[in-house]
């Protein structure tokens, strides 16, 4: 009999996940949470399977119909209009703005995210962006617009959920949105907007926000404001929109991302005339939230297949699973993906948290939390995901058998909302606002407060001297522009992966206290080995020499 190598398969995805149980059970409690989290652990799997199947299904572009007319419909994947429908149903965006949690009402929501999102195909892009312009509107001030669109964007009912999109790169870039050629001019009562939109994701969005440069505003940031588009007219017609092309990306290719023509698009001023890069920040903050939960998630899944995997394939007389080597390599990711997770929840809880009357401690940690837990855990996703199709030999680089595409839609993780260069830099400025890095060392030292196991106590000296090192670091930088701008992604990596060790060791302790077992304490030791700190002092003129 010839011999045939099983697939990997997928158990319940909330029951399986070494962290999310114990994580909700600590932080939102509940049977009734932990039996709805249950409940879509089987969805996904159920969506996995229909991933699979959907897997060269992708977006098309139909510019003209039969007759001439510029139509510019996009027809998404078939798993894409089922997305739709089940993320409004199970609250992909409205649990968290549901109030019957209050400020748990992230984490249930985060909680759900994570256990579906892998099967949606990168669903998760429009569900970000629409969380993301409800946060936005919500904190502009704009009441009609709040009373008009918000409820909107957080339903629950597929029928009349909206989704936004979020516009802000332009062909002069994505990081330095200063560039921005788009006008806005006021034609008669109304703005309408010119210009070109050169990545704008999910275009098949009811709603989008955009930036643009009111005529007669200086250049520079500070002269954009930010606008509302409604896509359509009452007819299903774009409203002087071009749809030039969809992009031909590496992954994601289940996300319409599009280039657009703006030709005199009606759009309604959401705040100040100017200063929009400030009014779209909430934005920034939701949609690197998601992009942190959505890395972790990732992660989940790639381990969850090659955990799979190793249990089943069997090589030189014995599974994979009892060979010491591919142990070892699998749980040097198992443990990436426990500091990860930890990290990107903190965030989800300071979301929530900072939405029912936060404490000014917390929007300082926020605001370099933030940036820190997009920037670790986007580069984790894709290191942990790498492995994890390496651990499945051949098969995991082999298109039809769905593995190669966990590493393909990873790699946008570092890339969109913000690169890692660009929010380390984004750390430093949130840094030179004050009392950050207080906010950081008290985070810190509060997660590590409670730890009393004698196996936690290296991983816990670990995260603090990591920090203390880079807060030595940085303040002996701060007086040398170039060292200190050269060393920025490894001083916020070092931050990042410091709060995740000091979160997980935390995490650790509650675990062996409360019946959870002593998994998440290996994972914490096995975190430190992995390496904290890497800060190092590296010559710029060697650096020169290099690039
Ligand atoms: C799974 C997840 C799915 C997600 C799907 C998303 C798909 C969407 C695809 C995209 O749209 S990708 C494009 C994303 N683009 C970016 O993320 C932009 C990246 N660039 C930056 O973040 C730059 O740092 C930034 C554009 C913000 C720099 O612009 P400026 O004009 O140089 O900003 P400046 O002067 O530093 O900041 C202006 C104000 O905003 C300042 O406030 P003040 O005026 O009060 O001083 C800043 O403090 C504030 N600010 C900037 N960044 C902030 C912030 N405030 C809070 N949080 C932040 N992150």
């Amino acid at each position: 009999m010839a011999f045939f190598q099983e697939p990997p398969r997928l158990g319940n995805q909330f029951d399986d996940d070494p962290m999310l149980p114990s994580w909700v059970a600590r932080h939102v409690g509940g049977d009734e949470i932990a039996a709805e989290l249950r409940a879509l652990g089987d969805v996904a799997v159920e969506y996995y399977g229909k991933q699979l199947a959907d897997r060269l299904n992708e977006p098309v572009l139909t510019q003209w119909d039969a007759w001439g007319n510029r139509i510019d419909k996009i027809e998404v994947s078939p798993l894409w209009k089922e997305a739709e429908g089940l993320a409004a149903r199970h609250g992909m965006v409205a649990a968290g703005y549901e109030g019957r949690l209050g400020a748990k009402a992230r984490t249930h929501q985060f909680a759900i995210v994570h256990v579906l999102n892998p099967s949606l195909d990168v669903y998760s892009c429009p569900l970000a962006m629409t969380d993301g312009a409800a946060r936005t509107l919500l904190g502009s001030g704009n009441q009609p617009l709040i009373d008009k669109y918000v409820p909107l964007l957080t339903t629950r009912d597929p029928q009349t959920m909206w989704t936004s999109g979020q516009w802000m790169t332009e062909r002069t870039g994505g990081s330095d949105v200063s560039q921005s050629e788009t006008v806005a001019r006021k034609e008669g009562d109304e703005w309408r907007l010119y210009g070109t939109k050169w990545f704008t994701s999910a275009t098949t969005a009811q709603m989008a926000l955009t930036l643009a440069r009111p005529e007669g505003n200086p250049d520079g940031s500070r002269g954009l404001a930010l606008f509302l588009v409604e896509l359509r007219d009452a007819s299903g017609r774009l409203r002087n929109i071009t749809v030039n092309r969809l992009k031909d990306k590496l992954g994601t290719r289940k996300v319409p991302t599009a280039e657009l023509t703006l030709d005199g698009t009606p759009a309604i001023l959401v705040g100040a005339a100017s200063e929009g890069v400030r009014a779209i920040t909430p934005m920034l903050s939701v949609t690197r939230t998601w992009n942190a939960v959505c890395a972790v998630s990732g992660m989940r899944r790639a381990l969850a297949l090659a955990g799979d995997f190793a249990r089943r394939r069997k090589v030189f007389g014995a599974l994979l699973v009892d060979k010491a080597l591919h142990v070892d390599t699998l749980a040097g990711i198992e443990a990436e993906y426990a500091g990860a997770f930890c990290l990107a929840f903190r965030s989800v809880a300071l979301l929530g948290a900072l939405e029912h009357g936060g404490t000014e401690a917390e929007e300082r940690l926020a605001r370099s939390l933030v940036p820190i837990a997009k920037l670790t855990t986007g580069k984790q996703a894709v290191a942990v995901a790498s492995e994890a199709i390496e651990a499945c030999g051949g098969a995991g680089y082999v298109e039809d058998t769905g593995l190669p595409r966990v590493l393909a839609d990873a790699q946008v993780l570092p890339i969109w909302e913000g690169t890692t260069n660009v929010l380390s830099l984004d750390t430093l400025r949130a840094l030179a606002k004050g009392g950050a890095l207080e906010a950081i060392t008290t985070e810190i030292e509060a997660n590590l407060a409670s730890v009393k196991d004698p196996g936690l106590a290296k991983p816990g000296e670990a995260a603090r001297a990591a920090v203390k090192h880079a807060i030595a670091w940085v303040t002996e930088a701060m007086a040398q522009p170039d060292r200190l701008e050269a060393g920025a992604r490894r001083f916020a990596m070092t931050l990042g992966r410091s709060l995740e060790l000091a979160l997980l060791t935390n995490h650790a302790q509650w675990c062996l206290d409360h019946g959870h077992g002593p998994r998440t304490a290996a994972a914490a030791r096995r975190f430190m080995l992995n390496g904290v700190d890497q800060i190092s002092d590296v010559s710029l003129d060697d650096s020169k020499l290099l690039a």
